[in-house]
């Protein structure tokens, strides 16, 4: 999948574990005049109970398209009583303070990385969300034309993710190659989400 937005180019690859018809991680990305948000939740285990979590988490991301993050993954604890916990990472960017700010909890990777090549990680923090508070860290940085984000869940292998991947910092083109290096049969639930800011 791949789309086009006012401001930023995103592509999505996604695959379920084998033998699995639902896949148990969910994403939502939404542009506005404002503001844009991407966020993916990965449910504990796999199958059709991994994703009722997750996609109730998305559903929350995109009730609430406004919020900060804290306040979002607050309300994404809340919708998760009773139902199998999950990682989240969430990525919002503030087109009018030029300004981007994520966090993850749990197994899901951010990267940045400039129009220079420059990479940077976040450091996830360990855990989960399970209906429980949970203290935070949010990252935050200056949006610089050409920067791109990468987000993914654990069914992608970092050492996979090679700067040559990102040489052209074309995100379909991204996505493509890493389809075509890693295209099998998956061990786990698989997403990798590539956005850059034009
Ligand atoms: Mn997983």
């Amino acid at each position: 999948m791949s789309e086009s937005n006012d401001r930023l180019q995103i592509s999505v690859y996604q695959k379920p574990k084998k033998g699995n018809y639902y896949c148990g991680d969910s994403y939502y990305y939404k542009e506005t005049d404002k503001s844009f948000v991407c966020a993916l939740a990965d449910g504990l285990g796999s199958g059709e109970l991994a994703k009722i979590s997750s996609q109730a988490v998305m559903d929350i991301i995109e009730e609430f398209p406004d919020l900060d993050i804290e306040s979002l993954i607050k309300k994404c604890n809340e919708a998760l009583l009773s139902k199998r916990g999950v990682v989240l990472g969430i990525l919002k960017i503030d087109f009018s303070s030029n300004t981007y700010s994520y966090s993850s909890i749990g197994n899901i990777g951010i990267m940045t990385v400039t129009s220079e090549g420059k990479k940077k990680r976040n450091i996830p923090l360990a855990g989960y969300l399970s209906g429980y508070p949970r203290k935070l860290r949010v990252v935050h940085g200056k949006l610089e034309p050409g920067l791109v984000f990468i987000m993914f869940s654990d069914g992608v292998n970092e050492r996979q993710l090679s700067l040559k991947l990102f040489h052209d910092f074309d995100v379909r083109r991204i996505i493509e190659q890493y389809d075509i290096e890693n295209g099998g049969a998956r061990d786990d639930d698989t997403t990798l989400i590539a956005m850059k800011y034009d």
